[in-house]
């Protein structure tokens, strides 16, 4: 029988956490400071729900987990640097992140730009110099880069500062969170099902998967800017509305938006229809859809 969604995550981020320990660089080493700042971020928590959709999707087509274990970590390093990136004055200014001062509170701003930057370098290292098979460890690399890129995140990042204050429409919204949000999310189900040996067909079902989830992922993210507390969240909430962000609960409100991140969990769902084992996939997407933090 497969574990809860909740034993799973926990599990996951266990065995993903021991793996980053050992992967920063270690305290006051090289440039004490960065050292100290990427480790500050990294290690503050968070779900972990990237890696835990890798290690998942890599089981649901047969693989062993190792086998993914260095890309796992490398998504995990790619999301905290967008989120330091992301906190900073140049963009959403936050204060608060994972339930502590964000990395340019602590360490100041110079200091969290190049510890976003030492992170999002090394995640590929990990890639590239940990993945046992060459050809696997070339086509994680490009998975990941393009998802975290221009055509992925960065460059959802820069639609969503565009769409800043203005009438929200519906898709518009969708094409800024596909990229923003959902591409890095596919990202952790397809290079997941890649390292797990998949067949070219199965990768296009974690593909779909991916981007579905990553979608509903984002609306629930939006609905609990609105419902959650700072303490679940560990973030600041209302900012997206303070901020006049073009959002799913802006454009038609909670309920539609809640019910619309379930029409996607559930496309997401559909998709795993054609996978072997998808059982902690299926538990990882109503974690996505039903989570309060
Ligand atoms: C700065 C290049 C650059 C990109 C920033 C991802 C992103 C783009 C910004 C983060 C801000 C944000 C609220 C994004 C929407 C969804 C999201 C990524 C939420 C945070 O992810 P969780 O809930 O966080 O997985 P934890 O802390 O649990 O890892």
């Amino acid at each position: 029988m497969s574990p809860s969604p909740d034993t799973f995550l926990r599990e996951a981020k266990h065995l993903v956490d021991e793996a980053l320990d050992r992967y920063l660089p270690a305290e006051g080493t090289g440039a004490p400071q960065l050292a100290d700042a990427m480790r500050y971020s990294v290690m503050a928590g968070g779900k972990r729900i990237r890696p835990a959709l890798a290690l998942a999707a890599c089981i649901a087509v047969g693989g062993e987990d190792e086998a993914v274990l260095p890309y796992a970590c490398a998504l995990e390093l790619i999301h905290t640097y967008s989120l330091i990136h992301d906190d900073l004055p140049a963009m959403d200014d936050d204060d608060l992140r994972r339930g502590r001062p964000t990395s340019h509170k602590a360490f100041g701003e110079a200091m969290a730009i190049l510890a976003g930057d030492a992170l999002h370098t090394l995640a590929f290292e990990l890639v590239l110099a940990r993945t046992a098979d060459g050809n696997v460890a070339r086509r994680l690399g490009a998975t990941l880069a393009e998802a975290a890129g221009f055509a992925g995140m960065v460059g959802g990042q820069v639609e969503d500062i565009d769409a800043g204050g203005v009438v929200p429409d519906v898709e518009r919204l969708q094409g800024i969170h596909e990229r923003k949000t959902a591409a890095l999310i596919r990202a952790a189900a397809v290079g997941g099902g890649i390292a797990g040996g998949a067949e070219d067909e199965q990768v296009v079902a974690l593909s779909e998967f991916g981007m579905a989830l990553g979608l509903a992922f984002q609306i629930t993210d939006d609905v609990l800017d609105e419902t959650g507390t700072a303490e679940a969240l560990g973030k600041t909430p209302g900012k997206d509305r303070e901020a006049d962000k073009m959002t799913y609960v802006a454009l038609e409100g909670i309920d539609a938006a809640r019910a619309r991140a379930t029409r996607e969990r559930d496309r997401a769902l559909a998709a795993l229809e054609r996978l072997p084992s998808p059982e902690l996939l299926v538990g990882l997407a109503k974690f996505v859809t039903d989570r309060d933090r």
